[in-house]
């Protein structure tokens, strides 16, 4: 499953600095179907889960706390190549070396508080998915 489709969270910074019609707006012109869509808040349970590959950083406490600070919005997205079209998209992981016209460099506040979300894999994509969406939310 997944590999026309990648899953987005846009983080509580951008939530928060207004910035979720913006960030869909581009997302939609970039090409992308929205297929899913949800505000949601992360529980410390699931942050901790979504991000447990970085249980041992040292950032790991802040990124927890921040992605648990307020609503998030959640999506899949579907277009051919999703998952790499859509890390294009996003810039790097720090906005400060994201290319201009990135999300991140459009809307991110720091390397930590960075606005976007993009899976890394289809097989992350498929995994996170299922993660924040349920089945019938996904027909
Ligand atoms: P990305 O794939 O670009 O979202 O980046 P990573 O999976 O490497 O990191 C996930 C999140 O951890 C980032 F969005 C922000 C946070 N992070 C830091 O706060 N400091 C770091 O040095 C690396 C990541």
């Amino acid at each position: 499953m997944a590999t026309n489709q990648t899953f987005t969270m846009i983080k509580p910074d951008a939530v928060s600095d207004g910035h979720i019609g913006a960030i869909l707006d581009k997302i939609t012109a970039a090409g992308f179907v929205i297929k899913a869509l949800k505000m949601t808040h992360l529980t410390k349970t699931e942050a901790e889960a979504f991000y447990a590959v970085h249980a041992e950083r040292p950032f790991f406490g802040e990124l927890v706390d921040f992605m648990t600070s307020g609503p998030i919005v959640a999506a899949v997205l579907e277009k051919e190549n999703a998952v790499a079209d859509f890390r294009t998209l996003i810039g790097a992981t720090n906005p400060e070396n994201a290319a201009d016209g990135t999300l991140r460099k459009l809307f991110a506040r720091s390397m930590g508080q960075n606005a976007v979300h993009g899976s890394d894999s289809d097989e992350n994509a498929a995994v996170e998915i299922a993660f924040q969406f349920a089945n019938k939310e996904l027909l």
